[in-house]
């Protein structure tokens, strides 16, 4: 039974880990997604997702996650959302309807409390010593600080694909702000008929491309997954620098019906791949630039 999953960063190894077993018992691309992102989502280790993200400029934890079912197309989204432990499985439960896929603030705080979600407060000491440090010494906010959103890409052994992203988007984001994580197309997209992706970086950057869509389409018009987030992450990061005189951080991984994945980065860029072959390893991309 062939099977795939590949993730962003480091911090996805342990989740990753953990989701191997069901998926060589058969178990769907959705449930591996689920079992990896909750995993770095409740870790208070990674201020980048979940309890113990780091807030935004008002000193709140606010949360965006996104989810993609290839076998329907079924999309759902959340933005910008308080107090939700999982902010992916929100979003994974918009998927489920017809209308009302992405919700953002208030409402989807509503509506996880409606549906029984875990609530949580987000903020946890040791992100508000980070946040009371920098605020003390203001930097620049466009500039990229390692601050990591996880997304999963998964094929499992009936040949489903899906694609899923959870963070607390970037650290002293202005209140309201909501990146790519939750915009299907950018920051994460699936079709069980070609391939699935997800993006992590400066979201602002990624939306500009449209990368995970744009990636998917590549991989249907017959590039490779590697070749296909390669050359999109390089020639997108050109086409920045022409038009706008700098580029900042992007990485996406991909991964096709066939199982065969691929990474494109303009940084240093830790992912996590397994397989029916091998178990949860970290590989590191540099740059395709
Ligand atoms: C965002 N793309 O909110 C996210 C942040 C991120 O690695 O992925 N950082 O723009």
């Amino acid at each position: 039974m062939k099977w795939t999953v590949i993730a962003t960063w480091k911090m996805a190894a342990e989740g990753v880990k953990l989701a191997e077993t069901a998926l060589r018992e058969a178990g769907t691309a959705e449930a591996a997604l689920t079992t990896v992102i909750t995993d770095v989502e409740n870790d208070p280790r990674f201020h980048s997702v979940g309890y113990s993200g780091l807030p935004n400029q008002a000193g709140v934890v606010q949360l965006d996650g996104g989810y993609m079912d290839g076998g329907t197309l079924s999309v759902g989204a959340v933005g910008c959302v308080e107090n939700v432990a999982s902010a992916f499985t929100l979003a994974k439960q918009c998927a489920d309807y017809q209308f009302n896929n992405f919700l953002v603030g208030e409402g989807a705080r509503q509506y996880a409390i409606q549906s029984g979600l875990e609530m949580k407060k987000l903020l946890t000491p040791e992100a508000q010593m980070i946040y009371e440090q920098r605020k003390a010494q203001p930097e620049s906010l466009s500039s990229y600080k390692g601050h990591d959103t996880v997304g999963v890409c998964c094929l499992d052994s009936r040949g489903m694909l899906a694609s899923g992203t959870s963070t607390s988007g970037l650290f002293m984001k202005m209140p309201g702000r909501v990146g790519d994580s939750p915009i299907c197309g950018s920051g994460f997209y699936a079709d069980s008929d070609i391939g699935a992706a997800a993006a992590t970086g400066v979201g602002e950057e990624i939306m500009k491309g449209c990368l995970s869509y744009e990636v998917v389409r590549r991989m249907q018009q017959g590039q490779e997954p590697q070749e296909a987030a390669s050359t999109l992450v390089a020639e997108f990061t050109q086409k920045l620098i022409r038009k706008r005189g700098q580029a900042e951080a992007i990485s996406l991984i991909c991964v096709d019906k066939d199982g065969r994945w691929g990474v494109g980065t303009n940084i240093k860029f830790a992912f996590v791949v397994s397989d029916q072959n091998h178990s949860a390893k970290v590989y590191v991309a540099e740059p395709t630039t």
